[in-house]
């Protein structure tokens, strides 16, 4: 296989990671004749492997990770999940090899337009939504990336289809040649900062996206982020805003979204009333997902019909049950501070009891404090973080240290009282107690279905 970032072809590859991206990677390679070695610190037993088990050019060095590399391999593929200072990764550098990303090794064999999603927050919404929009106008779309189904799985189908690609920091710390013909950079906050070492490299990764664009591509830019609005992008700009009106781009004004060009032209997109989905956060996604698809050259008559329909993602402000006058809202998504503040900011004041806690990313936790302050009746502490919380949270709202979810559930069905809202945004990562975001919010409905039941039973 021929590959653009060496002289040389790539007849072995190391792929390190056998989750979804790194069995995709395999195949890929696989179809293009090259042999893997393909390296996971988990077991088989542990690893969804089906064919790959048993496939002639794979070998599988599972349950351990080796340090030094194993012979003859031409280059390697990391997984999202696989922290770049792993001594193997260290290793293969060490020898001069290139170590790229799963999306990087894909985008080779892309053969349609890529449109790339990042940003801190809003990512998943903002790609589902630009799929919608584009499908509603006519466009064949793979929606793929982050959002859950790796790009390397998606490539086989006809020329032209249009790539709409979340793309996260893990992933874009290793692209080289990925080329985005629209890149959106959504927002900016602190997330991540354990494994990037700090904000100033997980501000790196994420503008890695507009690195291969030239003036024949469009960056799609948020213009209340004061990062995000003075990025560098060889690109052509698209600002959308809820606050001012850009040059180039889309704008809300009043409660219509308008579409302006340079030479003034303003069109009328939709109102806000169309879009299904609550909150300030989701006017700014529905504006970033329209100018996209602008910019891939969708028209805009079907984008009002298409956010109208558009339901939203399970486990984002989704509404779990609504029992004697109470809601019960699964936000497990909300894996960072930022996120969990704009879940907050349109709840009433005092009436959320708030499920947070999971593992801290080496965020500072007392920036909620204020937004708690303002909203909370009483907090449920869960996970490591249960601890740091307690500390991090005003006095004033009322803690119980629940530890996990089913005593925090327990704790708040017994504590509400019509009016109120109990919320999971846990504005930290699942993985001290769960597998992923998906499964701690698949956890969390089932407690509230079976204890709300209990209840009315
Ligand atoms: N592993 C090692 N050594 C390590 C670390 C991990 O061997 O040091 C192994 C693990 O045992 C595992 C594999 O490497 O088997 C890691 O796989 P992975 O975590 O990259 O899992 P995938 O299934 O490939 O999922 C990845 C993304 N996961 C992460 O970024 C952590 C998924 O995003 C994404 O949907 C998927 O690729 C398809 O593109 C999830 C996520 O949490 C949802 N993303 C983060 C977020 O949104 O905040 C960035
Ligand atoms: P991501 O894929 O970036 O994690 P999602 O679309 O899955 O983003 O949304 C996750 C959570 O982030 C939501 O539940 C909401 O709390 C918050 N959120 C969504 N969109 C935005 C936005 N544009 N700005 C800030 N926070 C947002």
């Amino acid at each position: 296989m021929n590959v653009p970032w060496t002289a040389h072809e790539w007849k072995k590859v190391l792929v390190y990671g056998l989750g979804s991206s790194g069995r995709s990677a395999v195949r890929l390679l696989g179809e293009h004749g090259v042999r893997v070695v393909a390296v996971d610190r988990r077991p088989a037993a542990e690893l969804n492997l089906g064919e790959l088990s048993t496939r002639p050019g794979v070998d599988l060095l599972l349950g351990s990770e080796p340090t030094g590399l194993p012979q003859n391999v031409d280059g390697v593929v990391v997984s999202p999940g696989v922290p770049q200072d792993r001594p193997l990764l260290n290793a293969a550098r060490a020898q001069g090899l290139v170590v790229i990303s799963e999306v990087e090794l894909a985008s080779i064999f892309v053969n349609g337009p890529i449109v790339g999603i990042t940003g801190s927050n809003g990512k998943s919404t903002t790609t589902a939504l630009t799929g919608a929009l584009l499908e509603s106008a006519g466009f064949d779309v793979e929606v793929c990336g982050n959002i859950g189904v790796p790009l390397s799985s998606r490539l086989t189908g006809p020329e032209g289809r249009v790539f709409v690609v979340e793309l996260s920091s893990f992933q874009l710390e290793s692209i080289a040649t990925l080329h985005p013909r629209v890149a959106a950079l959504l927002n900016i906050t602190p997330d991540h900062l354990d494994r990037h070492g700090g904000f100033r490299r997980y501000l790196e990764a994420k503008t890695a996206i507009f690195g291969s664009q030239t003036g024949d591509d469009f960056a799609v830019l948020n213009a209340d982020d004061p990062i995000v609005r003075d990025v560098g992008t060889a690109a052509r700009r698209r600002y959308f805003s809820r606050l001012s009106t850009p040059q180039e781009g889309c704008y809300l004004e009043g409660e219509a979204v308008f579409q302006v060009e340079p030479n003034g032209t303003r069109t009328r997109l939709f109102e806000r009333r169309d879009l299904r989905l609550l909150g300030a956060h989701n006017v700014e996604n529905a504006m970033a997902a329209a100018l996209i698809a602008l910019s891939v050259g969708a028209a805009s008559e079907t984008f009002a019909h298409a956010l109208s329909v558009f339901e939203g993602l399970p486990h984002r402000m989704q509404v779990v049950a609504r029992v004697d006058g109470v809601i019960w809202l699964d936000d497990s998504k909300g894996t960072n501070v930022g996120a969990t503040l704009k879940s907050l900011a349109d709840l009433r004041n005092r009436s959320v009891h708030l499920i947070v806690g999971g593992r801290n990313k080496g965020a500072d936790l007392s920036l909620l404090a204020e937004e708690v302050e303002r909203t909370a009746k009483r907090v449920y502490l869960i996970g490591e973080a249960a601890s740091e919380l307690a500390h991090a949270l005003p006095p004033s709202v009322a803690q119980h240290r629940s530890g996990d979810l089913e005593s925090a559930v327990r704790a708040a069905a017994e504590g509400t009282c019509s009016g109120d809202t109990v919320l999971l945004s846990p504005a930290c990562a699942s993985f001290d107690q769960y597998e992923s975001y998906i499964q701690r919010g698949e956890h969390f409905q089932r407690l509230v279905l079976e204890m709300t039941g209990e209840r009315d039973g």
